[in-house]
């Protein structure tokens, strides 16, 4: 029988191709040598880095999915998966800013957008000289986003956008906004605007003290009598769909994610179990530690095996959303279990920042609420079962 490598159950690198391998230890090697090293300052003094987005597109990190004709690196979603879980793995907010720059931003102006807006703002995402936020959540609609209240009215040759936005990542010190609103000239159906910062009556005043989250910066988007010209309209798309294709593409990311996350917390518990003695042996000699590692090690290998079988069937165009669900839902889920059984084993030093273990378990706290809640995403899976959908 061949040998057992305990960081790698399944073998999951053998699984991946050559060059999926070298995004990956690129992704790795950037993450542990700069943004390692700040990110504890980051996070206790609530502060983000701009300068993080020039660094991860110089690394090709940002729009790693987009074609290199638009300035992205042209590779599949398992590499984007792989590129999220090293990110995170170090925290899950410098992989909100890389996800809601990818997924969120760039996809929906490639997907959805003319050949003029790609051309204008693609190659500048990528690089990182643009900061791109998304604005869905308002104030009166988190889950149900249906519920928006955000209109665009159509004027002469454009559309006056007035209403809030909350919740939304990089939007204080973005550039470029994709929102999304309910517009009068197409029956009320939701429409996608893409907003320059500077625009008249736009504002993205930010969320002071969060607990999690916090080497990521998140505002409101304030929209009052917001004037946009025709391009501004995002034109090949209508609906809910529009924001829930974007989602579907961040979901799958943060499903990876939330595994680096949970990785670095179970890496850290073993350790720490292996370093620390009481009773006159290791920590890690006792029962009820090794019963610990080995629940880890074990919903880490299925969750990452789960979520590359997903981006196998993305990259074949052959995914349905509910799939999403599963891998967002159970990886989040299992990674905030990860945290918090990690933080307990380590003692009394499992709250201070230097072991990372508490950082990551309340900044899962927010990866496993947003992009679709835990329970929101059960009832997505219990209506695809029943065909009873159960949210209202
Ligand atoms: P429902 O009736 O289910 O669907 C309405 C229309 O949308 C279509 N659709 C989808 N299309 C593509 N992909 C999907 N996953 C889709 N899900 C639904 C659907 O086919 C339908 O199309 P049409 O043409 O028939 O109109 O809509 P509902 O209102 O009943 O939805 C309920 C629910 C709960 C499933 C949904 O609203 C939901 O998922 N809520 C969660 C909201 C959410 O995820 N918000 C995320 C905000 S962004 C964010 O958090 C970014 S943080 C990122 C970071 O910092 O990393
Ligand atoms: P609510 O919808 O009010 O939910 C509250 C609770 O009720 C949850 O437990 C939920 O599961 C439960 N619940 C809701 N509906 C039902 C139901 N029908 N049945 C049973 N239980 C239900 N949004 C963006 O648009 N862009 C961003 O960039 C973005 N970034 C974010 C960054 C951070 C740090 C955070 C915290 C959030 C961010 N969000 C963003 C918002 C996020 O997507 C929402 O917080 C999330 O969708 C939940 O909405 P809500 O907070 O209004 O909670």
């Amino acid at each position: 029988l061949e040998s057992f490598d305990w960081e790698d159950p399944f073998r999951l690198d053998s699984q991946l191709t050559e060059d999926e391998r070298m995004i990956r230890d690129s992704a790795r090697a950037y993450a542990q040598d700069k943004l390692m090293p700040r990110v504890s300052a980051a996070f206790e003094n609530e502060e983000t880095d701009p300068e993080i987005f020039r660094e991860m597109g110089e690394m090709g990190l940002l729009g790693t999915t987009i074609p290199e004709s638009h300035g992205g690196l042209g590779a599949g979603y398992v590499s984007y998966g792989l590129v999220a879980r090293e990110v995170e793995r170090v925290d899950s907010g410098y992989r909100s800013m890389m996800s809601v720059q990818s997924s969120l931003v760039m996809y929906p102006i490639h997907a959805y957008g003319t050949d003029a807006q790609r051309d204008r703002y693609l190659p500048k995402l990528a690089s990182g000289e643009w900061i791109g936020c998304f604005g869905l959540t308002e104030p009166d609609a988190g889950s149900d986003p249906a519920g928006m209240k955000t209109t665009a009215k159509k004027t002469d040759g454009g559309y006056v956008l007035n209403g809030s936005k909350t919740w939304i990542s990089n939007a204080p010190i973005a550039d470029v906004f994709v929102v999304w609103a309910k517009s009068d000239a197409h029956g009320g159906k939701i429409r996608g605007f893409i907003l320059e910062k500077g625009m008249k009556g736009l504002s993205a005043p930010k969320i002071e003290g969060k607990m999690s989250l916090r080497a990521s910066i998140t505002g409101e988007i304030v929209m009052d009598n917001v004037e946009v010209d025709e391009e501004a309209l995002l034109p090949n798309v209508e609906g809910l769909k529009g924001p829930f294709g974007c989602l579907n593409r961040a979901r799958y990311g943060i499903a990876w994610g939330a595994m680096g996350a949970a990785e670095f917390c179970w890496h850290a518990a073993r350790q720490y179990g292996l370093d620390r003695k009481q009773f006159n042996k290791p920590l890690a000699q006792t029962q009820l530690f090794q019963l610990k590692l080995a629940n880890m090690q074990t919903e880490i290998a299925l969750g990452l095996q789960a979520a590359l079988r997903v981006g196998r069937l993305m990259d074949e165009a052959n995914a349905a959303p509910e799939m999403i669900s599963i891998i967002k839902r159970n990886n989040c889920g299992k990674a905030l279990d990860i945290s918090r059984m990690a933080r307990d084993m380590h003692g009394g030093n499992g709250i201070s920042l230097e072991y990372h273990v508490i950082r990551h378990l309340v900044n899962l706290e927010t990866v496993n609420t947003y992009e679709g809640t835990h329970d929101v995403h059960s009832l997505i899976l219990g209506r695809a079962q029943t065909g009873l959908q159960a949210f209202f």
